[in-house]
């Protein structure tokens, strides 16, 4: 059986597992890798340190004996409307942006089950003893430009990888294996090319400047790093910028051409979670007429899409835990959460002298109190403007 035919089986087996692109590439340079380095050394990567680890330059040093990489994307474009449109929206209360990725299962889970099990399909195929290892995010690899080189798309200038058919919307996983497997692009075929061309709406679009120059991310800067990965304080100088995200950043993704025409899936793991019961809502503000009109209210369903920032921010740690409990969002933890939904409630307008106004501001006084020092800090940065 010709190598060519294995990459063709990997390919179709991927597919009737559910992801949306799959691609081989042996191990080689990738030159790329090269201006980690610089990026490094600019101070870009905060305090993401796991971003030094040598073994990123040099994927040879993540698995003794890798030859080859099998290279998998899955979408996570739902249906639901982009952040740019939908938080032009007037709606009655304040209400967030969760990043499209992150408004159901958490996407390491499901990429892992599905990467393990087409890594335990190969042995169908291939004979003798082999080994192959998955990741999926966390691994130290620089997933986007191994897929790249696999044939999957394109480093876009606002650093991401970009499929003329997918757009962005998608998650990337690996299976580093020890297999000799021909690769998808022959050895006249280069990467495809870059569609980018002359456009820089990602470039402009983004609120914080965190695109310093195309294909170069100072993530200091960016929403995602700051919701997400910095812990502590948010720098005051970047919480106007920030607007009502809680959770990730979509915009420069959101504003990109190629993203326009990207096929919707109906995946269930990645639609938005819903709460109909109400039981998250347990909380109940100092003010007796508004805890009436906030029983009133609770019969409707909350959801992480465009979830209502007093929600977030009134969670208990342990109604964050049974809400987030399997999703993305953990990451920040709770009181990464109640930071970020203190600052984008500071972003938020409600009409002086309306019940929610005086709710919001309740709860903003009670969260200026708050033992942890971030959350005190930014209740009272949102406090001092909304009041
Ligand atoms: C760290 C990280 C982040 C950080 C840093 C982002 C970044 N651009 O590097 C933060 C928290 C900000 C982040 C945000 C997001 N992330 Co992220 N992230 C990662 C992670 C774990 C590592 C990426 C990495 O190695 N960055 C380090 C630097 C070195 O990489 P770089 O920006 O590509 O830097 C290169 C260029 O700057 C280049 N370069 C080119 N020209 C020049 C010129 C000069 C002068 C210099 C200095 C450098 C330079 O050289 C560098 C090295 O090659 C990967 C998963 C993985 N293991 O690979 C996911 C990953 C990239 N993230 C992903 C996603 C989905 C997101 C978000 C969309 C989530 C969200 N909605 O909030 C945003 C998108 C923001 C954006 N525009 O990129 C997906 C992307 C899928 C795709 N289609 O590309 C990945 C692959 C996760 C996954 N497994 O699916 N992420
Ligand atoms: S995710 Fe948001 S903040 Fe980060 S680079 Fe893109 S637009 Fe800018
Ligand atoms: S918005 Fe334009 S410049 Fe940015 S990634 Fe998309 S096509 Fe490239």
């Amino acid at each position: 059986m010709k190598d060519g035919s294995d990459t063709a089986w990997i390919a179709a087996r991927a597919s009737a597992i559910g992801f949306h692109h799959c691609a081989v590439v042996r191990l080689q340079e990738f030159p790329e890798l090269e201006r980690t380095e610089e990026w490094l050394a600019r101070g870009y990567a905060g305090e993401m340190k796991y971003l030094s680890d040598a073994r990123r330059a040099n994927p040879q040093t993540v698995m003794p004996g890798l030859r080859s990489v099998i290279v998998c994307a899955l979408s996570y474009n739902t249906a639901a409307p982009r952040s740019t449109y939908a938080l032009q929206e007037e709606t009655a209360e304040p209400r967030g942006w969760i990043s499209r990725y992150a408004w159901g299962q958490d996407y390491h889970e499901v990429l892992k089950e599905k990467l393990q099990t087409l890594a335990s399909a190969l042995s169908e195929r291939f004979a003798g003893s082999f080994e192959a290892r998955v990741y999926a995010d966390t691994g130290p690899l620089h997933e986007r430009v191994i897929a790249k080189h696999a044939g999957l798309g394109w480093l876009g200038k606002n650093t991401l990888l970009l499929n003329s058919r997918l757009g962005s919307w998608f998650f990337l996983g690996v299976i580093l294996t020890t297999l000799d497997i021909q690769p998808t692009l022959g050895p006249s075929d280069l990467p495809p090319a870059n569609f980018c061309g002359s456009c820089t709406k990602c470039l402009d679009a983004c609120p914080t400047g965190a695109l310093v120059q195309p294909y170069v991310m100072d993530a200091r800067l960016c929403i995602s790093y700051l919701t997400i990965e910095l812990r502590g304080s948010i720098p005051e100088k970047l919480r106007e910028p920030i607007g009502h995200h809680v959770f990730g950043c979509d915009i420069c993704q959101d504003v990109c051409p190629w993203n326009r025409r990207a096929p919707i899936t109906q995946a269930r793991e990645f639609q938005p979670r819903t709460f109909p019961q109400g039981m998250e809502r347990q909380h109940l503000p100092p003010d007796p007429t508004a805890a009436e009109s906030l029983q009133s209210e609770s019969m409707e369903a909350e959801s992480l899409f465009l979830p209502r920032l007093e929600w977030l921010a009134s969670m208990t740690e342990e109604q964050f835990r049974t809400v987030f409990q399997g999703s993305p969002v953990k990451r920040t933890k709770w009181r990464g959460l109640v930071r970020n939904a203190c600052i984008a409630l500071g972003n938020s307008r409600p009409d002086r002298g309306t019940s929610h106004h005086q709710r919001i501001c309740a709860l903003l006084a009670q969260l200026s109190a708050s033992t942890e020092p971030s959350i005190a800090e930014s209740a009272q940065w949102a406090l001092s403007r909304i009041q």
